[in-house]
Order: C-alpha cells, then structure tokens, then sequence
C-alpha cells in the first residue's frame, strides 16, 4: 500500500513548511516488513532476495513521487527530482536500505525515506528549486555480510577500486560482484562519475547523547575514525581432555586475552575512544576441541587521529604479544579504516539554522557511527542530521525510535536542503 498523498494543508511557505510524519511513518513501517527479523527489528542484508525487494519498493516509491531513477555498477540508486536549472549540480541527500542480520528498522531507513519525503512534500506544496534533489540509497552500508562497511560509497568516492569490491566474500564465500548481478542490481552508471553540489545524510544517532540530553536533532560536527583489524591465531587443535595444560597451543585462548587486552586499550584512551571484539570464527568449533585457528575482527574508534593511531599500534602489539607468549601463528590484515571526518561547516551551520528556525532543540555532535556521509565528505561538501533513538540503542532489534523524532530530523533535512538547493517558486 503506497502512502496516501495527503491533501494540501497548509501554505507553501518557507517556516511553516513541514513533512508529514504519518505518510513518513507509514513508510518507514512498509520498508519494515521487508526482511523482518525474528525480534521485531529486521534482517534486509546487502545483495539478499530481501535487499532487492526493498530496493524495488523504493523504486515504486520515487517513481509514484515523478523521480527518475539511476543505477550505478555497484548498485548505488540515485533517484532525481528535476531542478529548473538542469545544469546545476543536484543536492544530494540520503542513507542506506540494507541492515545488520539483527538490525533495527531505522538505522539508514530513516535517511533513504526521511529524503524520499522530502521529495513528497516539496510535490505537496508545489515547491521547485534550481538545483535537482537526488535522492540515494548506497549499497552496502552496513559491512555485515561483506567487508568493510560503507563499501559502495567508498567506491564512489574514489577509496576502494570496483574491482576490490566486487571481490569480497561473504561468510559463505560468495562474492560481492556475484550477489550483485544475481539480484539484478548492477547499474549502468560509472560509479562516482555523478558531480553533487552537497550531500545531507538524516541518521538515527545510534548512542545515548541526543536522548540523555532531552534534544531533538544533533547537528553533527564531526565523524569519529575507525580501524577494522581482522587478525587470524593458529595453533593446533588437540583433545579438550587428554591434552597436559603446557602442550596446549590454543587459539581461542590467544582470542581471548586480546579480546579484553583491546577493552584495556580503549579504556586508556578515555574520553573519546571505543573498541570491541564484535565478529569470532572458531575452528573447528567443537566443543570437546581446543580450537587450533580463530578468526575474529577488532573495532576500534576515536574522533581524534591521535588516539586513533595510538590504539592501532597498541592493539597490534597487544596481539603479536599475546600470540608469542602462546606460541601461536599471528596474522593481522587492515580490514576497514577511515580517519576522523570533520564535516563542511557551512552546511553545518544551515542545519543548526534550520533546526533553530524550526524550534526543535539541538545540540552538536560527534558521530560515533560511520556513515556513508563519512567517505562522501571526500569528494562534495556533506553534513549530517541526526535524531536520537531509545536508550542510544542499535544494531539491535529492539532500536526504537519516536514519530515525533523521525519527523523532526526530517523537518530539519527538509529546511536544510531547500537551503542548499535553492527554492525559485
Ligand atoms: O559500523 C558502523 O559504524 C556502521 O553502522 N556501518
Ligand atoms: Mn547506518
Ligand atoms: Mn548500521
């Protein structure tokens, strides 16, 4: 069931213009139902049968919305609102469709169908612009199913070759490239040869600030860097109960004091610094084994290069320590890494305008999160917009957010853009 169109409520002019909430809620509860999870939440991840329907679906959406739809070779949709001046670049706003296997049905959602409701409103209210409003849904956000995160908007803004990645393998072996043209995504546009004016990405927070501090909309500053390190023990699977404690030679136990020694490291570097063990293959897994390989990926994070870099090193050293005292065999591979973003000021500015213009609270921030925005702050002035989420949680079914903070973050996403794009009548 589309959205139905609302009738013309209220005056197309500038402060008073607002979304509407329930068409963008209604939305966000279709796109939901498409690769549901098994908690509430979803599990739509890249390149799946699940990922091609909500992709579909959005399609349907922008066309019912009169946007013409693009595709590039890695799947990145780019749907156009023409501009009365078709050769200035487009505003360019949007997120991501794709989630974690135990994803919320918000984190990405919310900026790909808060943009497409932009779009909706700006129909509503008979409002054009110079420059065209694109809006985008960038394939493979989430970094789950193949790594490393924000994958096509890396390739779009010039970071990883095509080639590399189409070539990553999913848990089961399957190749990104592969998975791509198997669902029928594979665009004709080169990628990264679309120019933008600007990028705006609305995102849920996905941390505690916005909600402890009682504000509406983060007017996000800053993105914090992050490492990905991939480190794979060998040692020798023996017998759990016949093997003497000083002949073993054990990964898993290597796993685990890096695994804490990497929480020490980020806790050294307090404030402002976070690292976890997120993702452990254990080979071969049974229970009466002691594992002889594990596979597992360290995720450190700081806003600052500094701590960044020093956790790195610490983290490395901790490992190749840790494997020696143990007799293990230490490999570490770079699995992901951006340095910390600082977004465009001047765009910054126009969200926090935007925000005060329309009365809701705000506050700074630092994403804790990396976003596409992360790697396409590279190549076009981006900023984003965020809302807070209940008790700061996601990449958890149980991420929830409010219809009143959807529809702010999106009111916001909607002043700021017609800001950047330029409203002409
Ligand atoms: O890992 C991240 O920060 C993002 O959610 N992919
Ligand atoms: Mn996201
Ligand atoms: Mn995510």
């Amino acid at each position: 069931m589309a959205p139905l169109h609302r009738e013309l409520t209220m005056p197309a002019t500038g402060d008073n213009l607002r979304i509407d909430p329930a068409r963008l809620w209604d939305s966000l509860e279709e796109m939901a139902k498409i690769g549901p999870g098994v908690a509430g939440g979803c599990n739509r991840q890249t390149l799946t049968d699940a990922d091609s329907e909500g992709r579909h679906l959005f399609q349907r959406w922008c066309a019912a919305a009169g946007m013409s739809m693009g595709v590039d070779t890695m799947g990145n949709m780019f749907a156009t609102r023409p501009g009365n001046d078709p050769s200035a670049l487009p505003v360019y706003m949007g997120s991501h469709l794709d989630t974690q296997p135990t994803g919320g049905k918000y984190d990405g959602v919310l900026g790909v169908l808060g943009a497409l409701e932009v779009v909706r409103t700006l129909n509503d209210m008979g409002v054009k612009t110079k420059h065209p409003i694109v809006v985008t849904n960038w394939t493979n956000e989430e970094g789950a199913r193949f790594a490393p995160a924000m994958l096509a908007s890396g390739v779009f803004a010039g970071i990883h070759t095509e080639d590399y990645a189409k070539s990553r393998k999913d848990p089961e072996g399957k190749l990104f490239g592969d998975e791509l043209a198997r669902i029928g995504w594979v665009g004709d546009e080169r990628v990264g040869a679309r120019k933008m004016h600007a990028m705006l990405e609305l995102h849920i927070e996905q941390g505690p600030i916005l909600e402890a501090e009682g504000k509406e909309i983060g007017v996000v500053t800053h993105g914090q860097g992050l490492w990905w390190l991939e480190i794979t023990l060998t040692g020798k699977d023996a017998h759990t109960g016949s093997t003497p404690m000083h002949l073993r030679v054990n990964a898993g136990l290597g796993m685990a004091r890096i695994t804490e020694r990497v929480h020490q490291i980020a806790m050294s570097h307090q404030p402002n610094a976070v690292g976890a063990v997120g993702q452990v293959k254990v080979f071969p897994n049974s229970r009466n084994v002691i594992p002889g390989k594990v596979v597992f990926t360290v995720d450190i994070r700081s806003p600052e290069q500094a701590k960044l870099d020093a956790m790195k090193a610490e983290v490395t050293r901790a490992a190749l320590a840790v494997a020696k005292e143990l007799g293990l065999g230490c490999e570490i591979e770079d699995v992901g890494h951006f340095d910390p973003v600082t977004f465009d000021p001047g765009l910054v500015k126009i969200v926090r305008q935007a925000a005060e213009k329309l009365g809701y609270s705000h506050m700074d921030i630092v994403s804790g999160a990396g976003h596409d925005a992360c790697w396409i702050n590279r190549v076009a002035p981006t900023v984003m917009v965020m809302c807070p989420c209940v008790d700061g949680l996601s990449h958890n079914e149980a991420e929830e957010i409010s219809p009143e903070w959807a529809a702010a973050g999106t009111d916001v996403l909607l002043h700021a853009v017609l800001e950047v794009a330029e409203v002409v009548g």
